[in-house]
């Protein structure tokens, strides 16, 4: 990586005073803070939805006089208005973000380090990944947190971009990848940050900060009983839903389209549908979920033939938000019947 950018976060990191971490409330994105604040003390943290910043956003981090923002596995380029408008208002604050979604604007300034690896090349790397690079090569003795690393990698699905960071891990911890990324020992890890996010939302995500930071080893992490208990009963949850697939399905002819209607207490849409769309490889998978705010919708293809992203994009307009990546997209749209007429015409 630039060397430049390297040493500019290595300095803003260095920045005494109020710091503020924002981390994404998903494995990758604890994963990446968990990494950060084993080296980096002293940081109020708070876990994020994603890159919406609401009322009040602004004002709230304005008020609390930071020295230091520092944003990790959030898209905030998204946000840049608002950005620009908490630099106005503190103009001696110093801003770090880590990100590795597709940018928008590129935030680099004096008072702005902005590093994604998309801005050079398109390439898919975890969050989580960047964040134990960038440690690495600021000299910190950080190989004995791979572990950390190689679960915001399996959470965020880049086992095959970091195919050999993943065997170095399995060379340095016999057996801790056995039986592929998800049914291994470090995927099942994985699952209890998700499962714990899954379960209790933002609190489930400081919670399993909290034991990383503290967890000096893999083991003791993945024993934990709290989070184990957690995961159990998102597991239950998740098979009841599973077990009503064959039944409540519907097919639409002509189409590779299977929606699954459900009802659950728990915010699974995602997780559902990327299982199905596993067992059912050649289908569009349509998992949705009737909120207070309209359906989520949450849709998967594994066969790499459709562009879900940019299909689920036209699909919304006017109706509701959404977008994505290629085999993976999500909507929240307000008139269901509309959303699906005009995806089944995109399909066919
Ligand atoms: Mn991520």
């Amino acid at each position: 990586m630039d060397k430049k950018i390297l040493d500019k976060i290595g300095k803003f990191l260095e920045t005494p005073g109020k710091r503020l971490l924002f981390y994404h409330h998903d494995a990758d994105g604890v994963c990446s803070a968990a990494l950060l604040l084993k080296f980096f003390r002293g940081f109020e943290t708070m876990p994020r939805e994603g890159p919406r910043l609401e009322e009040g956003f602004v004002d709230d981090v304005v008020k609390k006089k930071p020295d230091l923002l520092v944003f990790l596995d959030i898209p905030v380029d998204q946000e840049w208005r608002a950005v620009r408008e908490i630099q106005r208002r503190l103009p001696d604050l110093r801003l770090i973000i880590i990100d590795h979604h597709i940018p928008e604007k590129d935030l680099n300034s004096s008072r702005t380090v902005h590093y994604n690896p998309r801005f050079k090349k398109d390439i898919y790397l975890p969050n989580a990944y960047l964040v134990y690079r960038i440690l690495e090569a600021l000299g910190k003795d950080i190989k004995s947190l791979k572990w950390i690393a190689g679960m915001g990698i399996i959470g965020d699905y880049g086992f095959r971009e970091c195919k050999s960071f993943l065997q170095g891990l399995e060379k340095e911890n016999p057996g801790i990848l056995k039986g592929g990324p998800f049914s291994s020992r470090l995927g099942k890890a994985t699952e209890l940050i998700s499962h714990a996010i899954t379960l209790k939302g933002l609190k489930g995500a400081r919670e399993a900060l909290e034991l990383l930071i503290k967890e000096e080893s893999f083991e003791g992490f993945a024993k934990n009983q709290r989070l184990r208990l957690w995961s159990k009963k998102v597991k239950r949850e998740i098979k009841r839903i599973l077990a009503g697939f064959e039944r409540d399905r519907i097919a639409y002819p002509n189409t590779s389209l299977l929606e699954y209607r459900i009802r659950s207490r728990l915010n699974l849409t995602s997780i559902i549908s990327t299982i199905l769309a596993t067992e059912n490889p050649r289908k569009v998978i349509m998992i949705v979920k009737e909120t207070e705010r309209g359906f989520k919708v949450s849709l998967r293809c594994q066969s790499g033939k459709i562009n879900l992203g940019a299909l689920v994009k036209r699909a919304v307009k006017g109706i509701g938000s959404g977008g994505g990546h290629k085999k993976a997209a999500g909507a929240l749209v307000r008139d269901l019947e509309l959303f699906r007429e005009r995806l089944i015409n995109l399909l066919s």
